[in-house]
C-alpha cells in the first residue's frame, strides 16, 4: 500500500474510532493523571498525556502501516490545538525523555494532511509520538508507543529510499484490444461546472478521445487515450500551477443504481483512477498512483481505501494510460454486465477542476460484460 492509499485509510478508520471518548487532564508538571498510564509499564507512567485530549483507540490497520506490532499497546487522543502546538508541548514536557528524531511527510495528492513524527530516548528505552493535522474536521490526532528504543526506532512509514511514496511501475506490457469496449469522444469537448474556470482551458492531456476496456481470464484492462501528452508535472500555465491529472472508470457492479455513492454518483460501487501529481508538498517530484477503491459510506466522498492496481504502459511523457487490476480484487466475475461513469480532470492551484473531460455528461455508459 503507497502512503496515499494509507492516509485514506487511516482517516476512515479513525474518523470510526474516535467515538466512546474521554477527556485527559493533567496536572501542572504534564505528567499523566493517571487515567491512561498502565500501572505495569513504569516507562509509560513518565510519558505526558496532552492536556484536554480525548482518548481514541488506534486501530491495528494504522499501526501496522508504521510498522508497530499489534501486540504493542498505542495510545491514542485527539485534541483541536494546532500540531505544532502539540509537538512544542511534548518538547517541553518530556522531561525524563532526549528528542533524538523529528519529522513531517505529506502523501503528495492529500496536501491538506501532515504526519508529524518525534523519536525520544532515555537509556535503552524509546516513545514514538505521531501527530496527524486536519483529521477529523480539524482535530489532530496524537499517537504515543513506547518501548525498548530498539524498536522505538523502527517504527515510523514505509517509504522508498528517497523518503517519498512509492510511484506504480510501468510494466511495458502488451494487451489484445481486439475485443474491447470502446468509447470515442470528440477533441476539444471539455465540461465546465463546480470549481471550474469562467471559460473552457484546453488542456490536451485532460481530452479523453478514446477509452478501451477489457479483460482475460485474470485481469482488468483500462487504456484511456488523450489528445495530449501525459506532462512532467507540476506544469506552469500562465499565473496558475497545474499539479493533477485524474482519469477514472467509476463503476456499478450490481447493476442497481440504488446502491452505492461512490464520489457522490448514485449506483457507483467501485473507482479505478489513473492519478498523475505533484502537489506543492511534492517539491517538484511527479507522483503516479495507478488504484481502485470500493465504496465506503465513510470515506470522503464516499471513497474507501485506495488499493494499487497496475501501470501496465503509457502514462507520462505518453498521450495514453493503460492500466490492470486482478478480476478477483475487483470482485467481477465472468458474464458480469457494468455500467460505467467515465472522466479525466485536472487540478490547479487554483481551480479544482482546471479542465475536465466527461463521458456522457457523467451519466452511466455501457456496459461492458466481463468475457
Ligand atoms: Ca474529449
Ligand atoms: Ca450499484
Amino acid at each position: 500500500m503507497n502512503k496515499h492509499s494509507f492516509i485514506v485509510c487511516i482517516i476512515l478508520i479513525l474518523l470510526v474510532g474516535i467515538s466512546g471518548c474521554t477527556q485527559n487532564t493533567s496536572n501542572n508538571n504534564g505528567t499523566n493523571n493517571g487515567d491512561t498510564a498502565s500501572p505495569t509499564n513504569q516507562n509509560q507512567s513518565n510519558i505526558p498525556t496532552y492536556t484536554g485530549s480525548i482518548n481514541c483507540t488506534i486501530p491495528n490497520d494504522l499501526k501496522s502501516n508504521f510498522k508497530i506490532p499489534t501486540t504493542v499497546d498505542c495510545t491514542g487522543s485527539v485534541t483541536n490545538d494546532d500540531p505544532i502546538d502539540v509537538l512544542q508541548w511534548y518538547k517541553q514536557h518530556m522531561t525524563k525523555w532526549t528528542l533524538m528524531q523529528e519529522s513531517n511527510s505529506t502523501p503528495p495528492d492529500k496536501p491538506e494532511n501532515i504526519m508529524y513524527l518525534q523519536y525520544y530516548k532515555n537509556n535503552e528505552d524509546g516513545v514514538f509520538l505521531f501527530l496527524m493535522d486536519n483529521f477529523a474536521e480539524g482535530k489532530t490526532l496524537i499517537g504515543i508507543v513506547s518501548g525498548p528504543w530498539s524498536s522505538i526506532q523502527e517504527y515510523g512509514f514505509n517509504e522508498t529510499s528517497d523518503g517519498g511514496p512509492q510511484s506504480s511501475t510501468n510494466q511495458n506490457g502488451d494487451v489484445d484490444w481486439t475485443n474491447a469496449y470502446t468509447v470515442s469522444d470528440p477533441a476539444e469537448d471539455f465540461w465546465l461546472g463546480g470549481g471550474s474556470p469562467p471559460q473552457v482551458i484546453n488542456f490536451p492531456p485532460s481530452d479523453i478521445i478514446s477509452i478501451n476496456i477489457t479483460n482475460d481470464e485474470t485481469n482488468l484492462y483500462i487504456k484511456f487515450e488523450m489528445n495530449g501528452i501525459i506532462p512532467t508535472l507540476p506544469l506552469t500555465q500562465g499565473n496558475d500551477i497545474v499539479r493533477i491529472l485524474l482519469m477514472d472508470v467509476i463503476m456499478d457492479t450490481d447493476n442497481n443504481p440504488s446502491t452505492g455513492h461512490l464520489m457522490n454518483f448514485n449506483g457507483a460501487e467501485l473507482a479505478v483512477e489513473a492519478w498523475f501529481g505533484s502537489p506543492p508538498q511534492a517539491q517538484g517530484t511527479m507522483y503516479t498512483f495507478i488504484h481502485y477503491a470500493f465504496y465506503d459510506p465513510d470515506g470522503e466522498e464516499g471513497v474507501g481505501t485506495w488499493h494499487d492496481a497496475t501501470l501496465v504502459n503509457g502514462g507520462e511523457g505518453e498521450p495514453y494510460v493503460t492500466i490492470s487490476c486482478p478480476l478477483v480484487d475487483l470482485h467481477l466475475q465472468n458474464e458480469q454486465k457494468v455500467n460505467v461513469i467515465l472522466f479525466a480532470e485536472v487540478e490547479s492551484d487554483t481551480y479544482h477542476h482546471y479542465a475536465r473531460d466527461v463521458i456522457n455528461n457523467d451519466q452511466w455508459v455501457g456496459p461492458f460484460t466481463i468475457q
